[in-house]
């Protein structure tokens, strides 16, 4: 397999966390890019010139992180990200935890790209706060064994909102344990071994 990737998008890192706890990474030429320069390599597999994008080994060009990790955990069954009992909460985990990071990468973009104050900054901006605090709300801090594929997704999010809002979206406050919880998943070697450079 092929990845593209750059060491900031937290898309992409889900991608790569997953590759490590699914041990796929041997299988895995990771190419470090930077989507907005356009590279010819990338438009060359994806049309909108996005990272994550994972060319499978039979050569098919997959977008998408949730389309991603989903396409790894069908293909790659063992070991599971993924137990049949927690399929839904699976499921809402990663749904959330992508809609919080295109609110977060909205508003970071609009910052970036807008005048300051734009409509859909100021949107995405209350999605954020609301999307923060329902991923911090769904962690079961008391479940046992490894992390699955919903848990390594709130974790990825969440990091990533220490990364570029911590002092906006300072969902640590009154959330001690799931805090504690997000630092122990932290500290596993796919997220040690994916973490970004300082912003
Ligand atoms: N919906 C996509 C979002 C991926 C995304 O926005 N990636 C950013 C980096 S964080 C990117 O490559 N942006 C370049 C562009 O949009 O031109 C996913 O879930 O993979």
């Amino acid at each position: 397999m092929k990845l593209y990737t750059s060491p900031t998008s937290p898309y992409a890192r889900l991608v790569r966390v997953a590759l490590v706890e699914k041990e796929l990474t041997e299988r895995v030429e990771y190419v470090f890019l930077d989507p907005w320069s356009s590279p010819a390599e990338l438009l060359a597999v994806n049309p909108a010139c996005r990272v994550p994008t994972l060319v499978t080994e039979s050569g098919e060009a997959l977008t998408e992180a949730g389309v991603i990790v989903l396409y790894l955990e069908r293909r790659y069954p063992e070991p599971r990200l993924m137990a049949r009992d927690n399929v839904e909460r699976v499921h809402a985990q990663l749904g959330a935890a992508l809609g919080c990071l295109n609110s977060g990468v909205g508003v970071f973009l609009q910052r970036r790209f807008a005048e300051p104050g734009a409509v859909l900054e100021t949107r995405w901006a209350e999605s954020l706060q609301r999307g923060a605090a329902a991923l911090v709300a769904a962690v079961d801090t008391a479940r046992q064994g490894d992390p699955d594929l919903g848990d390594l997704a709130v974790a990825v999010a969440l990091d990533w909102l220490d990364y570029r809002f911590a002092e906006e979206v300072n969902w640590r406050a009154g959330a001690a344990e799931v805090a504690a919880w997000v630092d122990r998943l932290l500290a596993r070697p796919a997220f040690t071994n994916t973490q970004p450079p300082p912003a």
